[in-house]
């Protein structure tokens, strides 16, 4: 093949789309709880050690693009589209006021607004700092955070606690830190009911988000099921109104399987939120579109949140490639990663409706015929076939995942 020139490297890319196929349609997308965040589609590819390969793309841009698409929901933090310095002013207001319009004129919805408090220097010591006047920043603003997303009809407030945490052991105390986090989500909550009732409108589910390593060396809530304890540790004055917000990738990078971080979320009636991508085990946080690392665990999530109803949004948390240009991110990240989730998700409506597997797992939740159950033998013995149901029910789903189910073969 010949270089490409410049001047023709959209058109090549928008052709090899096109003969990809598979596409779904922006009305089809727009059934799904898919939300995109303003940060995502922002992202310029500046990584630690990377400079970035993509200009700044303000909202007005994002939200466009995003109706174009089909995605139906946008999330943003405060700070993605609100200057440090003008949080609480009048310029908030005008800002606020412009995305509101811009959602409007584009026909999406704001479902999700977070607090930046891992970017500025104000959280170098996190926003539970020592200090009582850094902690009384921070309260603003997670408060006024509250009060942007009702404006902008948010249901959910996500707060990921990534600076909690510490490089020197011993100069944090623990508990102490941990109280004074709390501290945050009770003033949030407290400010929430209030504005709630002043609007007539029901108050914001609070989904913690956590992230087992990054940005800190050590970190204080690293996981969900560290998020659920501490949602139940009596620290939080209304723990009725906190949640949480998964990550598929953050489940994964510290080693754990993410359906099973999901599904202790699910029991403790706590899974409010999901955020979704891939990427790889015990790495950092390399945030990649979803299914391209894992498609069969992926697969797997999807059928355990559509047999248990989950009806929250699906976030696109992930970061699109730095190999891939502005006008990419639009043209294929995007669409590419909602098409791969609205096919796993359809792909997990095969799986619970297929014959084979509803045999075999009301065989194996049959058991075998009955024998005396305080004998071990016995019992091993009159299961030791039906056990084998276990690999031919993952064959099954690797069956459903690559289409053969639907008659796709493969022969020399
Ligand atoms: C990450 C985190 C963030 C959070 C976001 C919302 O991967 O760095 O997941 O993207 O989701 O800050 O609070
Ligand atoms: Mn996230
Ligand atoms: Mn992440």
């Amino acid at each position: 093949m010949k270089p490409v020139p410049s001047s023709k490297q959209q058109a090549l890319v928008s052709r090899l789309m096109k003969a990809c196929g598979g596409a779904y349609s922006p009305e089809t997308r727009r059934k799904y709880y898919i939300s995109g965040p303003q940060w995502a589609a922002a992202y310029q590819g500046q990584a630690l050690f990377h400079a970035p390969t993509r200009q700044p793309v303000g909202f007005e841009d994002v939200i466009r693009e995003y109706a174009k698409i089909g995605i139906g929901y946008w999330t943003t933090h405060d700070t993605d589209v609100i200057p440090t310095e003008a949080l609480g002013k009048d310029e908030q207001g005008s800002i606020v006021d412009r995305i509101g319009k811009s959602l409007k004129k584009h026909g999406l919805k704001c479902s999700m607004v977070t607090t930046e408090t891992f970017f500025h220097a104000v959280w170098a010591a996190s926003p539970a700092a020592e200090s009582p006047q850094v902690r009384e920043y921070a309260a603003f603003r997670v408060k006024n955070t509250v009060e942007v997303g009702h404006e902008l009809g948010a249901q959910f407030a996500v707060y990921w606690p990534g600076s909690l945490g510490y490089y020197t052991q011993g100069a944090v105390e623990e508990t102490e830190t941990l109280k004074w986090y709390a501290g945050a989500l009770n003033a949030a909550c407290e400010h929430d009911i209030a504005v709630a009732k002043k609007k007539h409108r029901p108050t914001l589910k609070h989904c913690l988000e956590a992230k087992p390593f990054e940005p800190q060396a050590e970190i204080l809530l690293p996981t969900s099921d560290a998020m659920l304890a501490f949602i139940f540790s009596g620290v939080l004055t209304h723990p009725e109104m906190v949640g949480l917000n998964p990550e598929y990738l953050h489940e994964l990078m510290w080693g754990g399987a993410p359906r099973a971080a999901l599904a202790r979320a699910l029991l403790a009636g706590k899974l409010w939120h999901f955020d979704i991508n891939d990427g790889y085990r015990l790495k950092h946080d390399v945030d990649i579109a979803v299914g391209l690392v894992n498609p069969l665990d992926w697969l797997n999530v999807l059928v355990l949140l559509r047999s248990h109803n989950y009806n929250g949004p699906f976030n696109l948390d992930y970061k699109p490639p730095r190999t891939t240009s502005n006008s990419g991110v639009f043209a294929v990240s995007f669409p590419t990663a909602v098409d791969r989730f609205i096919t796993l998700w359809e792909m997990a409506g095969d799986v619970l409706a297929d014959p084979i597997i509803k045999d075999a797992t009301d065989a194996l939740k049959a058991g075998g015929e009955p024998v005396d159950v305080r004998d071990a033998e016995a019992v091993t013995a009159a299961h030791r076939e039906l056990l084998s149901l276990h690999e031919l029910v993952g064959h099954r789903l690797f069956q459903i995942l690559i289409g053969a189910h639907r008659g796709r073969t493969y022969s020399v």
